[in-house]
């Protein structure tokens, strides 16, 4: 086991890492920006090191800086957390050469997933069903024409470096199609770097159904069950639950095994997550492959009793995962509510600020992942996220009572939160029933106006 790693990341993902490092006895360090000084991630590492400046570019996204940080410190892995060099394969790969070990995939991995219509190609070849569309890069109006025929609308229009929606373009007639084509082509290059689109038929109302897995380096890869994600504004995810009301044993059983085999087509390391469509009539389909740790991982830590952190870890200091398939236990239910400096009122606004009132729910079910405290500053610099609210109940309906109690009981002042929008959704009458698709939260603004 390593005795010392260095995190390359920020906020509560950083914390979250350096509560799995000191639980099993491996020292910590933090690297920070300027203005993240004040941090509860470089308070409670052993060692910090300041890398740059507010601009992530010149912090949490300048390996030479990393790097030097982790060479100076002597630390024997990188966790890169989620989000900025987490899914870097190239950074992977400077690690690999500095003799650090990167705390995740393989570089391998990475491509192979980054590239969606790859990613796409793999999972159809490992029996996984795919979305019908494309099977090249469309370059022309004709080609899209053509393929739009072929499926009939709607068609949705992605980029083939891209995934979480942007250069999406939805479309319904060929009109639409020829104009769309355009503005896709040219939001995926500045968004990528890269215009290359393709089609697929549109899936109307589905629900995100995403699996966790975990895979160590001697091939052995498990599922730890789903995670339902259909809860998004603008394609950020605000509210993620386990099990999912949209599935019984049989259906998990049949997506985990599909998840499984994914990650054993492409030779997958380390926690990764397989995103899904649902249908209305649910069948499921691939959709991408995460190949990081994901914000929404604790509610499966909650159900399952695992620590995906402290996994991760032991996948890379080359340990075998000590379960199979049937080990796995699913108890109870949880749901995870994103805390926000947002205003819902206003457009989910970002409301950045100095924290002066901070009172956090406690007791019973209850988990809150947090970098925040009484006199933190959320700074306009990085996302607005301030932490995550998870509960934990016996089944769907217990945890939705510790839900609003735990948020009638969580205070943060003097900036807007995401906390009011979460206590309208936990009395929404269709949430109560388990039955919404990803127009949800566009629903429910429709209505208030
Ligand atoms: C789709 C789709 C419907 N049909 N693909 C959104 C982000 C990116 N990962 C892919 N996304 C979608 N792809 C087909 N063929 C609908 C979405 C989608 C969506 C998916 C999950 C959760 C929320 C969403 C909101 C809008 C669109």
């Amino acid at each position: 086991m390593f005795s010392k790693i260095l995190i390359a990341n920020r906020g509560e993902v950083a914390l979250r890492v350096i509560r799995a490092c000191k639980e099993l006895g491996i020292r910590t360090v933090a690297v920070y920006s300027q203005p993240d000084i004040n941090s509860l991630h470089v308070k409670f590492a052993d060692e910090a090191i300041c890398i740059g400046s507010a601009a992530s570019a010149n912090s949490y996204l300048n390996i030479p800086s990393i790097i030097s940080a982790a060479e100076i410190t002597d630390v024997e892995a990188i966790h890169p957390g989620y989000g900025f060099l987490a899914e870097d394969a190239h950074f992977a790969e400077i690690c690999e050469s500095c003799k650090i070990k990167f705390i995740g995939p393989t570089p391998d991995n990475m491509r192979r997933m980054g590239d969606k219509m790859a990613a796409k190609d793999s999972a159809k070849k490992a029996g996984v069903p795919t979305i019908p569309g494309s099977k090249t890069i469309i370059k022309t109006n004709e080609e899209a024409l053509k393929v739009a025929k072929e499926m009939g609308y709607p068609v949705i229009i992605k980029a083939a470096a891209g995934g979480g929606g942007k250069g999406m373009r939805v479309c319904h007639n060929d009109v639409r199609l020829v104009s769309a084509l355009l503005t896709a082509q040219r939001e995926a290059e500045a968004a990528f770097g890269n215009p290359a689109v393709y089609i697929e038929k549109f899936i109307e109302q589905p629900r995100h159904i995403e699996i966790q897995i975990l895979g160590d380096t001697y091939g052995h890869i498990i599922h730890l069950g789903e995670r339902d994600c259909t809860i998004q504004r603008r394609h950020q995810k605000l509210i993620e639950e386990t099990p999912s009301p949209m599935l019984d044993s049989k259906l998990r059983k049949k997506m985990g095994e599909a998840a499984v085999k994914c990650a054993k087509s492409i030779g997958y390391v380390n926690a990764g997550t397989i995103e899904f469509l649902l249908d209305a009539k649910k069948n499921f389909y691939f959709m991408e492959m995460n190949t990081r740790i994901q914000v929404e991982h604790p509610i499966t830590e909650m159900v399952t009793g695992i620590d995906l952190i402290k996994e991760q870890i032991r996948i890379t200091s080359g340990e075998k995962i000590p379960y199979k398939q049937d080990d796995i236990k699913f108890e109870g239910s949880a749901i995870e509510c994103r805390i926000n400096a947002e205003d819902p009122d206003h457009d989910f606004m970002p409301s950045p600020g100095k924290i002066t009132t901070m009172n956090v729910p406690g007791g019973r079910g209850v988990r809150l992942d947090t970098h925040a405290y009484c006199g933190y500053e959320i700074s306009p610099y990085y996302d607005s996220m301030i932490g995550k609210l998870i509960v934990h109940g016996k089944n769907r309906t217990d945890a939705i009572s510790i839900c609003k109690r735990a948020l009638d009981e969580f205070i943060i002042e003097p900036i807007k939160t995401t906390i009011p929008f979460h206590k309208k959704v936990m009395n929404n009458p269709a949430f109560l029933r388990g039955k919404f698709s990803t127009d949800f939260i566009e629903k429910l603004f429709e209505k208030a106006e």
